[in-house]
């Protein structure tokens, strides 16, 4: 072990001195001979403010041993910026040493690096060290013989970060905190990364990784460690083993003990699937991904140009010779079937009779009006329109998600959080009757390491605004029985995204918890109409999830205009709603959530359940809902 080269200072004598900007304390020794004279640390305790750079800088030292006691405010972290030292021969530990401490003595045990000349770590033209709190101790012994000893060296005040999170993106960066300054001492950070629909892998690419060796005579990484789903690293690796498959979600943990640190890593991650390795991007024929906006922009996005290739009409559609374009499987007839008449001839046309989008009574007749339920007056001679309203009316008397904002406690009693035990909120979900919750079916996939299938591992709260760690504020919690996925969803087109949770006894309805009205599959439902989303998820695209329930205003958009948007992906069992100019939508950890419009007679209806989108909250790229009226047979079958 290295000692410090400083003569005979006695550190419980060293007091932390006045805190201010460049206040400088002389330690004094025993007496003042020469010698002593020369041995004496001379301390210098400086200040940083945020937004500040405050130099170490030392000239024609006089003495051979320094100090420098580095203090932040307490809500930051100290980063030491070192620029190389001059005219030292590399590993000359002998003549130059520099030293950095997580604390404010020099304590072995809390040594963050040390270097002497350009050897070891000092490899890069700059060093950038981190503490793990708001002070650090910098210390640098010299010979004083030497005549080009100049130390080039700040540090300023960063703020701290909560390292750790929960992402859920196609792809992305995991870092050490800080990178590329070293990391601090003594941390632990969490991360989960999942893909956003199960049925995706995610490749994980170590582009660096620089932590402590281990301990000499071990093999095993016990100092300093990443660990990706169960397997530590701590040594450089190899260029052929920094690429690797993981499952639908993995784990990472970063641990630091309390001593040395370095630059970190840095790692890179994308979903990703066998049979689709462009999640909802766009294939080049050379096999490279492209945003889905590349396509047909007017800007060869592809290496090979295929991204404008048959722009006239998308690679699904041929030309019709009209200037339109049509489906593959259907023939040109000249009778609509060319898109810009088509979609929205069979979303408009289908609501003036007693036809298959009409409104019917149970006596069989249908009202003219569209839409008649549950809006207070009576429509039909039965009165069946009237039946079954005991829903969808929030009890409060007025009231994240991307561009959202907190909702009012009790605005959305029919909100829900499905929680894991270990991992905390995963997704939404809307309470529909006592018994039973409505979210999306991919939610419940299995990952490689989490069961998401099994409902005995989930628990549902309701009547909660804030997420809380103790979970204590819920007005009701319930084990979920059984999970229902519906039988035809697609999880590579998230088709069918739509799942039933059944609670383990029925919940009872309050002021905070209401159940949500269920469209008919004969509601009509009208473009352009705002309606609201809710949840907890993140506040931007690949960010954490919210701690207060964040409700937005988003509008339906007309259903063709949408698979324009969106290359054809959007089926007859999907709707979008947003904002095309972008700014507001669900994100992740909002899935499974309702959308919610409020219907005549004051009550709100699940339109939608929050299902999938290109990114959160882009320009031309809504969000994606499971439509509920196509779905509405299904699910009265199991919940009437
Ligand atoms: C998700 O991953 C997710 N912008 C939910 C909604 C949207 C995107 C992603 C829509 O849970």
């Amino acid at each position: 072990m290295d000692k410090p080269a400083f003569c005979g200072v006695d550190i419980s004598s060293l007091g932390s001195g006045p805190t201010g900007s460049g206040f400088i304390s002389l330690l004094f020794c025993f007496s003042a001979t020469d010698l002593f004279w020369f041995c004496l640390p001379v301390a210098f305790d400086l200040y940083a403010k945020p937004g500040n750079n405050r130099t170490l800088t030392l000239m024609n030292p006089k003495r051979s041993f320094y100090q420098w006691r580095l203090r932040v405010p307490s809500d930051h972290v100290v980063r030491l910026v070192v620029v190389p030292l001059h005219g030292v021969t590399p590993g000359s530990c002998a003549s130059h040493r520099l030293s950095a401490y997580d604390f404010l003595l020099p304590l072995q045990n809390k040594i963050i690096t040390r270097w002497c000349g350009s050897s070891g770590a000092w490899t890069s033209p700059v060093i950038r060290l981190t503490s793990s709190s708001n002070v650090m101790l910098v210390t640098f012994s010299l010979d004083r013989r030497k005549e080009s000893n100049i130390l080039n060296a700040y540090f300023q005040a960063v703020p701290k970060i909560v390292c750790g999170g929960r992402y859920i993106s196609w792809n992305g960066t995991v870092i050490s905190p800080y990178y590329p300054s070293y990391y601090p001492p003594n941390i632990d950070c969490h991360w989960i990364i999942r893909a956003p629909l199960p049925g995706y892998r995610l490749l994980l690419k170590i582009l660096v990784i620089q932590v402590q060796e281990p301990s000499l005579g071990s093999n095993r990484c016990d100092k300093d460690w990443l660990e990706i789903d169960g397997i530590r690293y701590c040594k450089p690796i190899g260029e052929g083993s920094r690429v690797k498959e993981y499952g639908y979600s993995v784990a990472i943990h970063f641990h630091s003990d309390e001593l040395v640190t370095h630059r970190g890593f840095y790692i890179e991650f994308r979903a990703f699937s066998h049979t689709d390795p462009c999640p909802r991007q766009f294939k080049c024929s050379d096999k490279t991904c492209v945003s889905l906006n590349s396509r047909c922009d007017g800007w060869k996005d592809c290496a090979d140009g295929s991204d404008e290739v048959n722009c006239g009409c998308n690679p699904v559609k041929s030309n019709c010779g009209n200037g339109k374009c049509k489906h593959h499987s259907r023939p040109c007839k000249g009778d609509g079937s060319c898109e810009s008449e088509s979609d929205e001839e069979e979303d408009n046309c289908a609501y003036r009779s007693c036809s298959q989008h009409a409104y019917k009574c149970l006596n069989g007749k249908c009202p003219i009006k569209q839409n008649p339920e549950c809006d207070g007056i009576r429509d039909c001679a039965d009165g069946s329109d009237e039946m079954n309203c005991a829903c969808g009316r929030s009890q409060v008397k007025r009231p994240r998600i991307v561009g959202g904002e907190d909702a009012r406690y009790g605005k959305w009693p029919w909100q829900a959080s499905l929680q894991l035990k270990t991992y905390g909120h995963i997704c939404g979900a809307s309470v529909i009757s006592n018994s039973w919750l409505v979210s999306a079916a991919h939610c419940f996939q299995d990952s490689d390491s989490i069961r998401y299938s099994i409902a005995s591992g989930w628990t549902a709260y309701m009547g909660i605004k804030v997420i809380n760690r103790n979970n204590d504020n819920h007005v009701a919690m319930r084990s979920i029985k059984r999970i229902i996925v519906h039988p035809h969803y697609d999880q590579y087109i998230s088709d069918y995204d739509i799942a039933l949770l059944e609670m383990e006894s029925p919940v009872f309805f309050n002021e905070l918890v209401q159940p949500i009205c269920l469209p008919s599959s004969r509601r009509l439902l009208i473009y352009g109409t705002v309606c609201y989303v809710t949840g907890w998820g993140a506040v931007k695209e690949n960010s954490e999830l919210a701690k207060t329930l964040q409700e937005a205003k988003v509008k339906l958009i007309d259903q063709s205009v949408c698979n324009k948007l969106y290359d054809d992906l959007i089926t007859s069992r999907m709707l979008c709603a947003g904002n095309l100019n972008g700014g507001i939508d669900a994100c992740q950890g909002d899935s499974g959530g309702p959308l919610a419009c409020l219907g005549r007679g004051n009550r709100w209806y699940l339109t939608g359940i929050v299902s999938w989108g290109e990114g959160c909250a882009r320009r031309n790229r809504p969000g994606v809902y499971t439509k509920i009226t196509t779905l509405y047979d299904w699910i009265r079958q199991y919940t009437k």
